[in-house]
């Protein structure tokens, strides 16, 4: 990693209903019937049955960029991943991005989403996160806190104090599911988070090696025991679990 390109599947995330300052922002920008999608890049689609939320950045800058399926279907993501995609054949033509409106992440927080596989089956919420890198992937982020350290502690972090990041306690009062069994049990993020003595998204350096072990032990020597593919090894299981979005055309893949 780090010099090769990295692949990522970008899930296709349907907004149902936008906060009220991205409404005002997008006012009557969008064609009639037009869906957007928020995009989050992950390199685990194995892990989308335990979406609990979906991340933006605050302060990133956002656009609503046209997507090149013919199908009046939008995306939200930064200019640089939409330019990264108007190469990969995912805009309206090659090398083009059309763009409708700008936003701040924090236009967006409160939005409601469809998050395909997951158990929140009235959909998700677009929710802060503050360590968020506004240069990687389309800066949207799959929240799984049952195997993700990084989202654990932000879900933790919003959960102690909603209040403060002005969102509303329901939107993130929920039970972490726990999908894959690992040798360290079955919520790996939790239990890392504990072992290492974690406080907050700010300790950066416990939550890279808590990121590190969780993907050694989940993803080289986890099972899945949720979904249609529990038994299934978390290496098979990516790909069938990525295959099986794709094919329905609830997600595209999309590398940088
Ligand atoms: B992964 P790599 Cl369950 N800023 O998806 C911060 N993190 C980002 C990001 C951004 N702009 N864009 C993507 N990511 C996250 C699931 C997951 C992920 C699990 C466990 C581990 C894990 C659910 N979140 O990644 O630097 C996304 O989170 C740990 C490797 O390209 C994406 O996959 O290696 C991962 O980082 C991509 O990280």
């Amino acid at each position: 990693e780090g010099v090769g390109a990295q692949e990522y599947t970008c899930i296709k995330l349907e907004t149902l209903e936008w906060a009220d300052r991205a409404k005002q922002i997008i006012g009557d920008k969008l064609p009639a019937g037009a869906k957007v999608f928020f995009i989050p890049a992950t390199l685990r689609p194995e892990t989308m049955y335990g979406q609990l939320c979906c991340f933006v950045g605050t302060k990133v800058r956002y656009g609503i960029f046209e997507l090149g399926s013919g199908k009046n279907e939008y995306v939200v993501a930064t200019g640089r991943a939409a330019r990264n995609m108007s190469y990969q054949n995912l805009s309206p033509a090659w090398g083009v991005t059309n763009q409708i409106v700008e936003l701040l992440g924090s236009d967006l927080i409160g939005t409601l989403v469809n998050a395909p596989l997951s158990t929140e089956v009235n959909g998700i919420r677009i929710l802060p996160m503050e360590s968020l890198k506004d240069s990687m992937g389309t800066a949207v982020v799959a929240c799984v806190p049952s195997d993700s350290p990084d989202d654990y502690a932000t879900i933790l972090e919003l959960q102690k104090k909603p209040e403060y990041f002005g969102i509303q306690k329901e939107w993130v009062d929920k039970e972490i599911l726990p999908i894959i069994s690992t040798p360290k049990g079955d919520l790996i993020a939790k239990t890392l988070y504990e072992e290492l003595g974690i406080n907050s998204p700010k300790d950066a350096k416990q939550l890279a090696e808590a990121k590190e072990i969780a993907y050694k032990l989940g993803f080289y020597q986890g099972t899945m025991i949720y979904g249609p593919f529990a038994g299934t090894s978390v290496a098979d299981a990516r790909d069938l679990v990525g295959k099986q979005l794709i094919d329905e055309g609830l997600a595209f893949r999309y590398a940088e």
